[in-house]
């Protein structure tokens, strides 16, 4: 009797199971970002949803939360691992300390130009730093561009090595960042993007770091008036599914998914460098300074957080592999 009430319960299951496969629900996937509508990676991941639109014959949609409006990245990250949000476009920096492979891309100079990024993040390295985040709750979907990140300040220039000694410069909430600014002699101040711009302005710190459509969009460029091509590290960004969401899909869906994905990743390469150009001419033509700089005492400086952080076999091998790439 209890055996045949199992197996009923088993049957029925199985029969919910294929209902609701065949039922193909309809969804709304919330996706978050901190950036502004109109930002490249939020003009992305709607692109994203338009191809994952058309291929589920408008069942599944995805409808993007900019400027913030879900959190912080470091929240939004835990809310994404339970499920809470669905889909989450964020900079690998936020997840350093929880998955060590992440760190390798953000590494200082680790990349010798953006098209030696584009060739490993596309390839078989790529893809095992997106296979890294399974054991977290999240099925990463592809990597967007960042460009290059450089240093801006407010009252002092870094027009050399020495001029980063005791400044107070903002960083992502990421250990290795820590260590990079350590490295550098300046004084790392970890705090979310959020709070950099108020920050800035009333001295808690003397400086940041990012890319040019960053540093204009977050308006950072009206309060810090000098910025310099350091170019220290060209840390992608990710776009990253919820675990608990991706189990609801079927296989069929779950592929449409990860095409839609990669496809949106040419798509936000155009649009990256069309807004770098238009945010390089605005920052240029606000009065802000662009100092150029001997990078190479930058990069003897990172010897010390190669050795902290491509700490174990495998991280060692990731690195010399992206280095091998030619
Ligand atoms: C931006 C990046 C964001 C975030 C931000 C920051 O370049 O797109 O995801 O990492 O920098 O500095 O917090």
């Amino acid at each position: 009797m209890l055996r045949r009430m199992f197996l009923g319960a088993t049957a029925a299951l199985a029969l919910l199971a294929a209902h609701g496969a065949s039922a193909q629900e309809e969804m709304i996937l919330r996706s978050a970002d901190i950036h502004p509508d109109g930002y490249p990676t939020v003009e992305a991941v709607k692109y994203m949803g338009q191809l994952l639109e058309e291929k589920t014959n408008g069942r599944i949609k995805v409808e993007v939360f900019h400027s913030r409006q879900l959190g912080e990245e470091k929240d939004t990250i835990e809310q994404t691992r339970f499920g809470v949000i669905d889909m989450n476009r964020v900079n690998l920096a936020p997840f350093n300390n929880l998955i060590p492979q992440t760190v390798v891309p953000a590494l200082p100079f680790v990349f010798r130009s953006i098209e030696h990024m584009h060739k490993v993040m596309d390839g078989e390295i790529g893809n095992e730093i997106l296979a890294a985040f399974e054991a977290h709750d999240l099925v990463a979907l592809c990597f967007y561009d960042s460009g290059a990140r450089s240093f801006y300040t407010v009252n002092k220039p870094i027009r050399s090595f020495a001029d980063m000694q005791g400044q107070k410069i903002r960083v992502q909430q990421s250990d290795m960042w820590l260590s990079m600014m350590q490295a550098l002699k300046a004084n790392p101040t970890p705090m979310s993007y959020g709070e950099v711009y108020s920050a800035l302005q009333t001295g808690v710190i003397d400086g940041a770091e990012n890319n040019w459509p960053s540093f204009e969009s977050s308006k950072h460029y009206e309060v810090a008036k000098f910025y310099t091509l350091t170019q220290h590290s060209m840390s992608p960004e990710v776009l990253t599914m919820s675990k608990a969401t991706w189990d609801k899909l079927t296989p069929e869906d779950q592929t449409a998914v990860k095409e839609a994905a990669k496809a949106s990743v040419a798509k936000m390469r155009e649009l990256w460098e069309a807004q770098e150009k238009k945010s390089e001419e605005t920052v240029r033509a606000a009065g802000v300074e662009v100092i150029t700089i001997d990078k190479q005492p930058f990069i003897d400086a990172m010897a010390p957080v190669y050795a902290e952080f491509a700490n174990t076999e495998e991280l060692k091998d990731l690195v010399a592999r992206i280095q091998a790439v030619q």
